[in-house]
């Protein structure tokens, strides 16, 4: 994790100046029309043709305020402001999250990190404000891996993790990624020219919403994040043997769905029962062939499991391979295990806490310190730089959901806070 950073925190120079409100809220609810769906919520899987229609919208807003837009080998949306408005030569602070969504997600998780960081831009660019260094407004290709399943994208392409990804990635389906990047703008043989070195940032911020109720129910307007989350994501196959419902004895049956039943059970146990980490999931099944009548012939599952600690997550881990092993042996089933994700815990930067806390306290607004429960971009490019990230309370604690609101004060409040940061870095 890359943590020093230079001298920052200047006084908060031209304090008067507020982000437009309400051109932020008309653009989170016109980029929500795009993958929308009558119950509100949004489908922009990662590369799928609706986060391309983002990634363009967003693109055409930036060029209308008359900001630079580029888009790099990973597929990331790269804002700039035209000419030099900043007084040293130290290097750029990036400033974004992601336009991609979970299947029927919500309208703020990513989007609005996004959306903040191109409105902290043009408010920046209309009043000609000077900044320490030069501000870049990013929005992280396929974060959350919900087609193409390698999430954190765009950012694990910025930290230059390229040899954590694989060569040829393919969507669930197959499909491989190489045109669907390209149709991006990206260049899947030339990720190496979109990586940051250590020490080429001098921070990364991220606006979010908090996705949790820690917030809400402590009736505070910001949240200043001191750490974000360690998780890990297993794909798991279980090969059985496919067989006609009615005329398939039960003794011997290799039903990798009844092993798959017993295996979600004992991750459920791994959070709750023996309290090996945080939290457990299951979220995604895939039964083929999928028939009412036929034993299934292969079943996949992912488990995602998350803690603040690593050895916890490590010992999670373990228990879940072996419980597979042993289910399997007695299920007479064949399985086979990739790891999909494995994010270490990270800490943000403590002076960067200090800076949002302190912009924070100067705009009148009550705040929090608080861990993160859900994973960001920001855990990835803290290889490179320091990580500071600022939430906002989400409405009934819920997210990935098409329910996931924010109130529009609260939205706005923390758009003023990253652009109170954003000046005295
Ligand atoms: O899963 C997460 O924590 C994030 O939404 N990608
Ligand atoms: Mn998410
Ligand atoms: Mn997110």
């Amino acid at each position: 994790m890359h943590n020093s950073i230079s001298a920052i925190d200047k006084p908060g120079s031209n304090t008067s100046l507020r982000v437009d409100g309400a051109r932020l809220l008309d653009r989170l609810d016109r980029l929500a029309e795009i993958g929308g769906s009558e119950d509100g919520g949004v489908t922009r899987m990662g590369f799928s043709e609706a986060d391309q229609e983002a990634r363009a919208h967003v693109a055409r807003q930036a060029a209308d305020a008359g900001l630079e837009t580029t888009v790099d080998a990973g597929g990331n949306l790269l804002i700039r402001r035209p000419g030099d408005h900043h007084s040293s030569r130290r290097p750029p602070v990036l400033v974004g999250s992601h336009l991609d969504t979970v299947a029927n997600g919500g309208r703020l998780d990513g989007a609005y990190g996004v959306l903040a960081a191109l409105e902290v831009l043009q408010t920046l660019n209309e009043a000609g404000a000077e900044t320490g260094c030069e501000i870049i407004a990013i929005a992280f290709a396929n974060e959350e891996g919900a087609l193409f399943p390698q999430p954190f994208w765009g950012s694990m392409v910025v930290a230059g993790r390229l040899d954590a990804l694989p060569t040829e990635p393919e969507d669930y389906s197959g499909k491989p990624l190489r045109d669907a990047l390209a149709r991006a703008g990206g260049d899947l043989s030339h990720l190496r020219s979109a990586t940051w070195a250590p020490g080429s940032l001098t921070a990364y911020l991220e606006l979010h919403v908090e996705q949790g109720p820690v917030l809400e129910r402590l009736g505070r307007s910001i949240g200043v994040v001191d750490s974000i989350t360690g998780r890990t994501q297993l794909s798991v196959q279980v090969h059985g043997r496919a067989g006609h419902a009615g005329t398939t004895p039960m003794e011997g049956r290799q039903d990798p769905l009844v092993v798959a039943a017993q295996l979600i059970l004992a991750v459920q146990d791994l959070a709750r029962e023996e309290k090996l980490c945080r939290v457990a999931t299951v979220g995604r099944l895939d039964v083929q062939p999928n028939s009412p009548n036929t034993v299934p012939d292969v079943v996949r599952l992912d488990i995602d499991f998350r803690d603040s600690d690593p050895a916890r997550l490590s010992t999670a881990e373990e228990t879940v391979r072996e419980a597979l092993a042993s289910l399997a042996r007695r299920g007479n089933v064949r399985v086979s295990v990739q790891t999909a994700v494995r994010t270490a815990p990270v800490q943000t930067n403590l002076r960067l806490r200090e800076v949002i806390s302190a912009s924070a306290a100067e705009l009148g607004l009550s705040q929090e310190t608080l861990p993160s429960g859900a994973g960001h971009d920001a855990q990835i490019v803290a290889d490179v730089a320091p990580i500071g990230m600022i939430f906002v309370p989400s409405i009934d604690g819920v997210s990935h959901v098409p329910s996931e609101r924010t109130a529009p004060e609260d939205l706005i409040a923390g758009a003023d806070v990253l652009l109170r940061t954003v000046m005295r870095i």
